[in-house]
């Protein structure tokens, strides 16, 4: 496993549906191209800094062991290869009828094929198998898009240790369009198996998060994720392009001389671009329509502008594409035929694949670029624009569904579905001055040049490094049978002991109610046992409300600490003491909020205790309890923002109580007094921190779950709690063990 270090000497092994290079054979010869497209392009420019390899599919079913050998030594990259079936119904099927439209918010042409998705699955597994043949153990893997969102935990499946990312190049819906896919727990699941999980906006990261809390019941820590055992993490990186490359472009020869061949075509006249995929989501006529609502509106333009059009093409086997290119081709004859005159047409349009020189002098050349797409997991297309306009001119016209508008804000931003708003946009972007040009555009440049591919590149791998070693590092925290050993030596060694003790999620699992967890027979003799060397004090310290306490616990020698820190009861003193004089008034106030909730949300209900007030949502069947909680949250801390009042977010619980009571505050009550030689701590709640925070260093703290903590240890799950104290009394020699 890659522990922590750094990328250099390491392989990292990109997986995406298609190489970056394709075959093609003609007349019995093999010819290799680059595939165009936003991943390989954009990669493409640090594909060969690093010791990068490349899986995928290689654009057949096979080819020769001579072609195979000559991918893998000449490009890097290990072919994957699938029939024609596996690409009408994994490619064509599931990717491009299901995961694209729904991911790009359009449910209502969203077919759902089980069929389809079994070939999902299969071509899923195909990936995997290809890269646990190649795969080094060393090696950092790096999944690609939504054609791949189960290849994660495949081959988490295979390779338990691999250092293991995953990028979405296109949005994630939000959770009430991501619920429609039948197969969505799947797809989360998948997806979960990688270390690190990136995403180019935060809304798309925001929406995923949402997705996972609702469906799969996993909240997050700052985009912190504890699943199957380990932390991972959601993060955002918004992709960056190689700028150099564009914005040098206009030095190179062979771009100058294809200005000069346009200018020839176009004359002086001004040049609007529009460059997509052939794509629905790209909102192509769209923006035709909005083209031909602003020649209709501004007569001063015409034989004076030029729309170049180029449209790339894309899926073209498949039907929606079909129809969409006919529906461009019709809507620019009608425009053209509209407007043209003998000696000007509005449009200018082409549908294939520009070489690079033709793109990078189209870029240089326009006026004004229109980049108007319904929906787009970012846009490279706006950020080369910018980045190509070595002299600072031109007017970016950005539709605010695209993700680049997050970071190019001097840009027009406009609503791509609002014809009169683009029209009026195209007139100021052709009128803006030259000056407020250079100046939208030089600090648009500088926050592309700094936010580069290299540094994209660069910043997720770090993340990656990063979370990597937080998982050695609570690896290294969990209790093994060395640390195990030590804590039970250093129990039998000393004879003044304390030991707090958290109840529900430390020991006794959860219920669907809290009444349900009364500790049984078992469980009060070993805390009986506990407590029988005169040495030793137990300290039970929860959430519970202090007649729970009474009723569960009044016959054993121990004390008892209830409502998070407010009530204190000592084994000496056998009476309720509270901590401080608190104020129980604004239970009133806040108490019709939860009943709301609790009208809104079956299942959920209020607990109601001296000096705090709960509303859980254990028992609430619908996924729709993270959403409401998430919102009943963000309430409350508006409600009780002038009031000391804390709300506190457990374990499918939303607390509120006394700012300042916690079980810190009242474990320095007993720790103040007693000076134990030995500490022992366990509790699962975010509650149980501020005691651990506060413990010595050589204090046993132990949190419950593999999460991020102030205590010392960690133990996998509750189920172990239990045994380890029946560890510490067998040692000590009880007699009734
Ligand atoms: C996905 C997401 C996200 C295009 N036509 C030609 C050509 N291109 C190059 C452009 C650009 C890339 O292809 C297209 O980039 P987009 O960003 O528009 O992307 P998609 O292909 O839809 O890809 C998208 C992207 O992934 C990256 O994460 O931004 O939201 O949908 O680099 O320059 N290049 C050449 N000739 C063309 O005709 N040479």
């Amino acid at each position: 496993m890659l522990k922590g270090k750094k990328l250099i000497g390491h392989r990292i092994l990109i997986a995406s549906n298609r190489l970056p290079i394709s075959v093609e054979r003609r007349k019995g010869k093999a010819y290799f191209h680059p595939s165009v497209g936003g991943l390989a392009t954009a990669l493409s420019s640090v594909h060969n800094q690093y010791q990068w390899w490349w899986v995928g599919w290689s654009g057949t079913k096979s080819f020769s062991k001579k072609i195979e050998s000559k991918f893998v030594s000449e490009f890097r990259c290990y072919p994957v290869f699938l029939t024609k079936k596996d690409i009408e119904k994994y490619y064509q099927g599931f990717c491009n009828r299901t995961l694209w439209p729904l991911f790009h918010y359009f449910p209502r042409i969203t077919k759902y094929d089980s069929s389809e998705w079994d070939y999902y699955k299969k071509v899923n597994q195909v990936f995997c198998n290809r890269i646990v043949d190649v795969a080094n153990p060393d090696d950092v893997i790096w999944i690609h898009d939504y054609h791949l969102m189960l290849l994660p935990s495949l081959l988490r499946k295979y390779l338990p240790e691999a250092t293991i990312g995953f990028f979405l190049h296109i949005p994630f819906p939000p959770f009430g369009i991501f619920r429609l896919l039948p197969w969505r727990k799947e797809i989360l699941n998948g997806i979960l198996g990688a270390d690190l999980i990136g995403f180019h906006t935060f809304e798309y990261s925001n929406n995923f998060l949402d997705s996972v809390l609702c469906l799969l019941g996993k909240d997050h820590e700052l985009g912190r994720i504890h699943n199957e055992n380990r932390i991972i993490k959601v993060g955002v990186f918004p992709l960056g392009i190689d700028f150099q490359r564009y914005f040098t472009a206009g030095k190179d020869p062979q771009v100058n001389s294809e200005i000069r061949r346009l200018r020839n075509i176009i004359g002086k006249r001004k040049v609007v671009l529009s460059i997509d995929r052939l794509d629905y989501t790209k909102g192509i006529p769209e923006r035709l329509d909005a083209f031909n609502t602003f020649l209709e509106n501004n007569p001063k333009w015409h034989g004076n502008v030029t729309l170049a059009l180029a449209v790339t093409p894309s899926r073209v086997n498949v039907h929606e594409y079909q129809l969409l290119k006919k529906e461009i081709d019709e809507l620019v004859g009608r425009i053209n035929g509209k407007y043209s005159t003998i000696d000007w047409s509005p449009i200018l349009y082409v549908h294939q694949t520009l070489p690079f020189h033709t793109l990078a002098a189209l870029y240089i050349m326009a006026d004004v670029a229109l980049v108007t797409p319904i929906r787009d997991g970012m846009n490279l297309i706006a950020k080369e624009y910018i980045a190509a306009s070595s002299n600072g001119l031109g007017v970016l016209i950005l539709s605010e569904m695209a993700g680049a508008a997050r970071e190019l804000g001097e840009a027009i931003i406009v609503n791509p579905n609002n014809k009169q708003e683009i029209s009026d946009a195209l007139n100021l972007a052709l009128e803006m001055s030259t000056k407020e040009q250079i100046l939208r555009n030089t600090t648009m440049q500088k926050r592309l040049r700094f936010y580069d591919i290299e540094l994209w590149t660069r910043q997720f791998f770090d993340q990656l490094f990063e979370i990597k070693k937080l998982q050695e590092t609570l690896e290294a925290k969990l209790i093994d049978d060395r640390i195990k050993s030590k804590l039970i030596t250093d129990y039998h060694k000393n004879n003044s002991r304390i030991i707090f003790l958290d109840y529900d999620g430390t020991l006794v699992p959860f219920t669907e109610s809290p009444r349900k967890s009364t500790p049984d027979d078992k469980l009060l003799e070993l805390l009986e046992q506990l407590a029988e060397p005169p040495e030793n004090e137990i300290v039970l310290i929860t959430g519970r409300d202090r007649s729970t306490l009474d009723k569960w616990f009044r016959k054993l020698n121990i004390s008892l600490v209830g409502e998070h820190g407010t009530w204190i009861k000592t084994k000496k003193s056998n009476s309720w003491e509270i901590i401080e004089p608190l104020q129980s008034d604004w239970k009133r106030e806040i108490r019709p909020t939860l009943e709301l909730y609790v009208d809104r949300v079956p299942g959920s209900f209020i607990e109601e205790k001296e000096f705090s007030i709960a509303w859980h949502y254990r028992n609430v069947k619908t996924e729709g309890g993270e959403l409401q909680a998430k919102e009943l949250m963000a309430l409350l801390t508006s409600i009780s923002a002038n009031i000391e009042i804390g709300v506190l977010h457990g374990n499918k619980v939303i607390e509120l109580k006394n700012v300042g009571i916690n079980k810190g505050r009242a474990a320095l009550r007993f720790l103040s007094k007693q000076n134990p030689q030995f500490i022992l701590a366990i509790g699962d709640d975010s509650t149980d921190e501020s005691l651990f925070q506060l413990l010595p260093q050589n204090a046993y703290s132990i949190k419950v779950g593999i999460e991020s903590s102030y205590a010392r240890f960690n133990l996998t799950s509750q189920s172990e709690v239990v045994p380890l104290l029946k560890e510490l009394l067998n040692v000590t020699g009880d007699k009734r063990r």
